[in-house]
């Protein structure tokens, strides 16, 4: 929906006007300090996403590689680019046949899903891309059945793979934090086992698993085994401001990392760049805005975002427009699909 957008001044990129700023460097210079550390040990795999997670899970994870017949990456298909491991995974795949899931594409542009396919063929012949909305209940609408299919062709195609000692095959999942690893996995083992429940923790908030859990089973017959593991941001995401602000926008970075109302004006810039103003109405403004501040404090007027608190200067309670609770609304909608399928990585396939 486009509205008439005469007085709408656009900014010409993206900039952090929040103290996010002052700290946010830090957290990824440590973040890079203790992966150089864990470099040396393990030989790859990095945690910068969260500092409460410890390291240990790495060796896990290097341990359990050896035990895989294949690497199931697992990516939100709203950022088919951003945030990606590539090196990781080339490093990986190159030791393991690897297959690329893009979940979540209920919120997707399906207009991109050709290019997309597209471009990852042309950079790996021999690794699938396979779209999925995992929370779908009709497995038969998007890629689910593909999966294991895809998966067991490209085991047998491997010249590693080992057919006199076959006791099942082994998978390992991996990906970034909150991309939907552990619902995927918990949706094969109940489509296929025909069981109810869940075999490994799902939730909304980036990090919710955090060790390398025990192998689960998802298919009898031949018995496949899934090994969930947690989300792992690329060690270099401080690349470039818009590549973390995609990423927080899928919440696949902490939301209190980066602040809601710093991800709302992402979500405001993009939306405008892209002449979508769907948020017009949510927010119940007059006319589209390039100005966060404006568009949350007339947001929360609308939303009825009220908080009363006692003036230090004037004694009595005022009351002020909650913008942070309207910028979480904001961010919610978005992310929920109200405000439209993206593809936040549009510019990056041009
Ligand atoms: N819209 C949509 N949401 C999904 C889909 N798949 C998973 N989710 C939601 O995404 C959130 C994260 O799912 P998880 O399975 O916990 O993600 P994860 O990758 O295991 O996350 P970590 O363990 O934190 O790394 C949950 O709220 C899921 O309900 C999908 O296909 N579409
Ligand atoms: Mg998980």
């Amino acid at each position: 929906m486009s509205l008439a957008t005469k007085e709408l001044v656009l900014r010409s990129h993206f900039e952090l006007k929040t103290a996010i700023l002052k700290w946010f460097p830090r957290h990824m210079n440590r973040g890079m300090r203790e992966m150089m550390q864990t470099l040396r040990k393990v030989d790859c795999l990095v945690e910068v996403h969260d500092s409460r997670i410890p390291f240990d899970w790495m060796r896990e994870m290097m341990q359990t590689l050896r035990k895989v017949d294949c690497l199931v990456e697992v990516h939100d298909s709203r950022i088919p680019l951003s945030g990606r491991n590539k090196d990781l995974i080339r490093r990986l795949s190159s030791l393991k046949p690897h297959i690329l899931i893009l979940n979540k594409s209920d919120l997707m542009d399906i207009r991109y899903q050709r290019r997309i396919k597209e471009r990852f063929q042309s950079e790996d012949s021999n690794s699938r891309c396979i779209f999925v909305d995992s929370l779908n209940p009709n497995t038969r609408v998007n890629g689910f059945p593909e999966i294991l299919p895809t998966i067991i062709e490209v085991i047998r195609d491997s010249d590693r793979f080992n057919r006199e000692d076959f006791n099942g095959f082994n998978l390992m999942v991996m990906g970034i934090p909150n991309v939907g690893k552990s619902t995927i996995i918990n949706k094969l083992r109940n489509t296929n086992l025909r069981v109810s429940g869940k075999a490994t923790t799902t939730g909304a908030i980036a990090g919710v698993t955090r060790s390398v859990l025990e192998r689960i089973k998802i298919n009898a017959n031949p018995p496949v085994y899934l090994y969930d593991t947690p989300g792992v941001l690329e060690p270099r995401i401080d690349k470039g401001l818009e590549t973390i602000m995609r990423c927080a926008v899928c919440a696949t970075l902490s939301d209190q990392l980066i602040g809601y109302k710093t991800i709302a004006d992402y979500i405001l810039y993009w939306l405008n760049r892209h002449n979508n103003h769907r948020y017009v109405k949510l927010l119940g403004l007059d006319t589209p805005s390039d100005d966060i501040t404006e568009v949350l404090v007339k947001g929360s007027v609308y939303l009825q975002n009220i908080v009363e608190h006692k003036s230090l200067e004037k004694g009595q309670m005022v009351k002020r427009p909650d913008v942070e609770h309207t910028a979480q609304q904001f961010v919610t909608a978005f992310r929920k699909g109200q405000l439209g399928r993206v593809m936040l990585d549009d510019d990056l396939f041009k």
